[in-house]
């Protein structure tokens, strides 16, 4: 069995423009990242044009921020309207915008507020903290004593905080001090769940499916369980569907697969259609009716260009017909990635267009498997060794999504 070779890091300086493009854009930038050897420049549905004409078809949608594809022209166009009108007020003042945003996203989510913030990790630290203060004026909970529990294997976003919580050394190594009231459990297990309930627990944080973790499936019943025994001990289930959520999974939220209703979204990526970052927690008014005015917020938050393309984002989502497409088109994701099974595949996991794909490790990294990919015009991303995750925009053409899983099966099948 041959090893896929990794490429080389960066582009070879060839007579095209991605080399030196790539080489500029290195040259004044932190290395936090280690971007493919691509630069990009034109998006359209689920396809990308680079510098030099190459197309690549789509299969990581900005870790799911794309969900309606590049350049969808309904949110194109509910951009390019509000941009000729007002684009930020702050929320010292109301604009004519975020009414019909927040009564669109909390109908969506069947609660009754939303609190509206900009990227995912604001939108978590934002549930964190209405956990927080809820635990205390409502429950009861002793000051400074609030508990959260979190799952091994999470991803919540980057800041100091939520890193603090992580189990992976490369997102929180030298990042300390953390902050304290978390504590982790197994992801999928009850048990260690229900034994780490305290009178001092305010929420149970989760991911629905982990994304980072590699496309994380729970146990079927893992999301009832948690549902009931938050309910049972008085404590919130908050469920982050910043990435599995808004179509993703087949269904509007992933915890809809089981029929549950967690007490807060955590709600972010898609919800700014690819466009702008928009982010929200949305919950009854029994929850985020907790804070009062100056004890939260955020300059960009809720600005009437994010809520006009939310708005957009909801309009698009509240048929259905996206997510029946999810569903639909996840089956064929399913059936041609348990074909590689055996031929350089070891695992595979799918909800709606949404995969987690476990290459064997004999075959190579999974970086080598999308150096590979990225050579015959497909994009994905490797997510812990040997593991690529897989989700093209809901938007996708079944001949599209069939042509990039073939491209993988020659790549792993080797
Ligand atoms: C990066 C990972 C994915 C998320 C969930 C909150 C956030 C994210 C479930 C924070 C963000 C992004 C962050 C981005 C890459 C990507 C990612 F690889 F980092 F882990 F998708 F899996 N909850 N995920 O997935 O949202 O603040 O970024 O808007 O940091 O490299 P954000």
């Amino acid at each position: 069995m041959t090893v896929i070779e990794h490429r080389t890091a960066t582009p070879a300086a060839g007579p095209g423009r991605t080399g030196v493009e790539f080489a500029r854009a290195e040259e004044h930038t932190a290395r936090n990242y280690h971007p493919l050897p691509v630069v990009l420049s034109h998006g359209a549905g689920a396809w990308l044009v680079d510098v030099d004409g190459r197309r690549h078809l789509d299969l990581l949608s900005g870790y799911s921020a794309l969900n309606f594809g590049h350049s969808h022209p309904v949110l194109l166009e509910a951009a390019r309207a509000q941009l000729d009108e007002l684009t930020l007020t702050s929320r010292a003042f109301v604009h004519d915008r975020f009414a019909e945003f927040t009564e669109k996203l909390a109908a969506l989510c069947g609660k009754d507020l939303v609190l509206p913030m900009n990227t995912g990790a604001e939108a978590v630290e934002t549930a964190i903290k209405v956990a927080r203060k809820w635990g205390y004026r409502v429950k009861g909970v002793p000051a400074g004593r609030a508990e959260i529990i979190v799952a091994g294997g999470n991803f919540h976003g980057r800041t100091t905080t939520i890193v603090g919580f992580s189990d992976d050394p490369v997102a929180r190594d030298d990042f300390g001090p953390f902050t304290p009231g978390f504590v982790t459990v197994p992801y999928g297990d009850l048990t260690a769940l229900e034994a780490a309930l305290t009178p001092h627990t305010v929420a149970v944080l989760i991911e629905p499916i982990q994304g980072e973790g590699g496309v994380v499936i729970p146990p079927e019943g893992y999301l009832r369980g948690v549902r009931e025994l938050c309910t049972r001990a008085g404590v919130l289930f908050a469920a982050d569907e910043i990435q599995a959520g808004l179509g993703r999974t087949g269904r509007t939220f992933a915890c809809d697969h089981e029929d549950v209703v967690p007490d807060l979204y955590i709600l972010g990526k898609a919800l700014g259609g690819g466009l702008v970052p928009v982010s929200a927690v949305v919950a009854d008014r029994d929850v985020l009716g907790v804070l009062a005015p100056g004890q939260h917020g955020s300059t960009f938050g809720g600005n009437p260009l994010a809520c006009a393309v939310g708005s957009a984002v909801v309009d698009l989502l509240t048929p259905g017909d996206l997510q029946a497409r999810a569903l639909a088109l996840g089956e064929v994701l399913r059936a041609e990635l348990e074909a590689l099974r055996g031929h350089g595949v070891v695992g595979v996991r799918v909800r709606g267009l949404w995969a987690g794909v476990d290459i064997d490790p004999a075959r190579g990294t999974g970086r080598a498997v999308c150096e590979a990919l990225l050579e015959r015009g497909v994009l994905a991303k490797d997510t812990h060794g040997s593991t690529i995750r897989l989700a093209p925009p809901l938007v996708v053409e079944e001949a599209d999504l069939r042509w990039g899983l073939r491209q993988l099966a020659e790549v792993v099948a080797g």
